[in-house]
């Protein structure tokens, strides 16, 4: 692989010469239908799932038959086919997904395990701590290997933790751990396979501390300046594959003769897949194809097949709150599909912090409806690994300001997965937000625009009782992620006719809520009841209003009927203006609608402040505020 990447055949390379004992003697003890959560350094854990060399090349060559269609680099990518799950870039994500892969099995009672890798530097990262605290608390069958190869990039050991050993810290979460030589490929193999055992008969995660040393650079441009001389002399005594031949060779299990026949196959077996993967040719790529894969197919919904799925029922005469329908949404949810899992803080027998899920322990039990310990980032990695494992999921946050700490699981690992390797991850996350309580700045902020940038991502904002029990249906039989904003102000004050029935509505399909002929206030959430206030208290304008429902992705065809119909357009958000989702229809009614335009479009958003808590203040912060000076402003143009 070296010569390959310096004739530059291959894309960057991370070498684990040095290490190749933990992959291979890892993935060996494990069953081939146990899921690996390798790194960089585990090629050793492709070649062990016997990975066909030829793909494996063009993966590396970028080519649009390697396993990512040329969307990702070197060991970042996976195969459902082979139960590996490619990494990000990030490294740590990949322990909590081990988490939610384990929690599957547990929930299916299969013995099996899930195994995630990580160096000595990914244990700096909370990913690391939030994924071992899970485990150990929800007693999963998963192992963690530390791959301590002595150096995080040029980092030494030393400047990365103070603890006189990684292995310590297993006690600390409370789970069992052995520190073991990683270059010696049998004492990994019998101690694997024994852990394995362990964590299948007690139901309980383990940590291995493998020490090891990295021959090469983190990557090959970046050498090996920071590291001493002797620890190469020292470490090439030590080298796990010469060692492992010479005890073969003393134990008369093979000669030196039948090693070089070996070597040469392997080199042979290497040529020919490198020439069959057709190093060097140009290939073309298609826009469609590339948007195609963005999301997964919507076709596991529960009545696909029918041809009513979108059908909405009569409304009847039941009225139920904002809060009353969501949770009616969810229930019927779990009745539904019996892989449903819900995930989040004080979800059980406390019924959330907006009492959505009250009383749902009782009647799904705790291993559905599961509380979770404070750690936002770990439980959409668990999700994502329910997900692998055939199972949905929805996770609440307990308020959607508290996504931060989850964000990158959300934007790197849920979002990308399907266009990167074709997995999809079936995981909803509801966010309860907005402002108008009082609640300051970390209770109250609009968060939607971070995601609505994230291909990937689906983002639902309902604003009645009767859209949000239906999109949320929908939003769970889809199965792409989906941030489903619930707008906290409206969870009580807000009530509408909704019908009994289990229905969906179709995400990415807005609602004119009002006719009108002067101007059209496209809007979503808090903002539909703003604008509908406004409306009923100024008779003499004849708004129209829009409730884009969807946000990605956005209902274009209503927006352009919108244009079409006044000719003059108010984006109306909760969220502040800069960057907010207003901006982006502005631009795209300027570039596909202009000859129908009469004025050009507004804008009315909140302030560019953080959200203040003084309600006073929270008032003059929000949209609403400036509605009828911007109203005034449209149609006097
Ligand atoms: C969140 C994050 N920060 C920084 C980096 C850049 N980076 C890539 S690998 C690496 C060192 C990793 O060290 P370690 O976990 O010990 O693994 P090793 O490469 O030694 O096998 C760093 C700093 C990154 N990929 N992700």
């Amino acid at each position: 692989m070296l010569v390959l990447l310096r004739q530059g055949k291959i894309s960057k390379w991370f070498s684990g010469i040095g290490q190749e004992a933990i992959s291979v003697g890892a993935t060996l003890a494990l069953q081939p239908d146990e899921w690996i959560m390798p790194l960089h350094r585990n090629l050793g854990v492709f070649t062990s799932r016997k990975m066909p060399l030829e793909k494996l090349f063009m993966q590396w060559q970028g080519s649009k038959n390697g396993y990512s269609k040329g969307r990702e680099r070197s060991f970042h990518f996976g195969s459902k086919e082979h139960f590996i799950c490619g990494m990000i870039s990030h490294l740590g994500p990949q322990l909590a997904i081990a988490d939610g892969i384990a929690l599957a099995y547990k929930l299916k009672k299969e013995n099996k395990v899930s195994i995630a890798f990580t160096g000595e530097g990914g244990t700096s990262e909370g990913d690391f701590h939030e994924a071992l605290n899970v485990a150990a608390v929800w007693d999963l069958p998963v192992i963690f290997i530390i791959e301590n190869n002595g150096y995080g990039l040029s980092t030494p050991a030393k400047e990365q933790y103070r603890c006189e050993n990684l292995i310590d810290k297993a006690k600390g979460y409370g789970m069992e751990g052995v520190q073991i030589d990683g270059n010696n490929i049998l004492e990994v193999y019998d101690t694997l396979k024994g852990v394995r055992e362990y964590c299948i008969n007690n139901q309980k995660p383990y940590l291995i501390e493998c020490m090891t040393f990295r021959m090469r650079g983190h990557e090959e441009a970046s050498g090996t300046k920071y590291v001493p001389t002797e620890m190469f002399e020292e470490w090439n005594k030590k080298d796990p594959i010469k060692n492992y031949e010479q005890y073969l060779i003393e134990e008369k299990v093979l000669s030196e003769i039948t090693i070089a026949d070996i070597r040469n196959e392997f080199k042979a077996e290497i040529e020919v897949s490198l020439n069959s993967s057709r190093v060097g040719t140009s290939e073309s790529f298609h826009i469609e194809e590339e948007l195609k894969d963005v999301y997964a197919p919507n076709k596991k919904g529960y009545s696909s097949t029918k041809p009513n799925r979108f059908h909405f029922p009569p409304s009847g005469d039941r009225g139920l709150k904002f809060f009353e329908a969501i949770k009616e949404g969810l229930h019927q949810s779990m009745q539904q599909h019996q892989n449903l899992i819900l995930m989040g803080q004080d979800i059980a027998e406390y019924g959330g912090a907006f009492k959505i899920t009250e009383g749902f322990v009782e009647e799904f039990g705790k291993e559905r409806i599961r509380n979770t310990p404070l750690c936002e980032s770990a439980i959409v990695g668990a999700a994502l690994g329910l997900s692998l494992e055939g199972y949905k999921s929805v996770m609440e946050m307990q308020f959607g300001d508290f996504v931060t700490v989850g964000f990158n699981q959300i934007i790197n690992n849920l979002a990308k997965i399907n266009y990167r390797w074709g997995q999809n991850a079936d995981v909803v996350i509801r966010m309860p937000t907005g402002g108008g309580v009082g609640a300051g700045p970390f209770h109250s902020q609009s968060n939607e625009a971070w995601f609505i940038h994230t291909p990937g991502l689906k983002v639902v904002y309902p604003s009645s009782p009767e859209d949000a029990k239906g999109l949320l249906i929908a939003t769970i039989n889809d199965p792409n992620p989906v941030m489903f904003f619930e707008h906290k102000a409206l969870y009580r004050s807000v009530s509408g006719n909704v019908p009994k029935e289990y229905y969906e509505i179709e995400i990415g399909k807005a609602k004119v809520v009002k006719e009108g002929e002067d101007l059209s206030i496209i809007t979503y959430g808090a903002g539909v009841h703003w604008a509908v206030e406004y409306a009923n208290k100024n008779l003499d304008i004849s708004i129209q209003i829009l409730d884009l429902r969807t946000l990605l992705p956005l209902d274009y065809s209503a927006i352009k009927e919108a244009v079409k119909s006044t000719g003059k357009i108010l984006i109306l958000h909760e969220d502040t203006l800069i960057g907010g989702i207003g901006g982006e229809i502005s631009a795209w009614v300027n570039e596909h609608c202009f000859e129908w335009l009469d004025a050009p479009v507004m804008r009315c958003a909140s302030l560019d402040t953080p959200i203040p808590f003084n309600l006073e203040l929270e008032k003059n912060f929000m949209a609403k505020a400036r509605l009828h000076q911007a109203i005034e402003k449209l149609l006097a143009y």
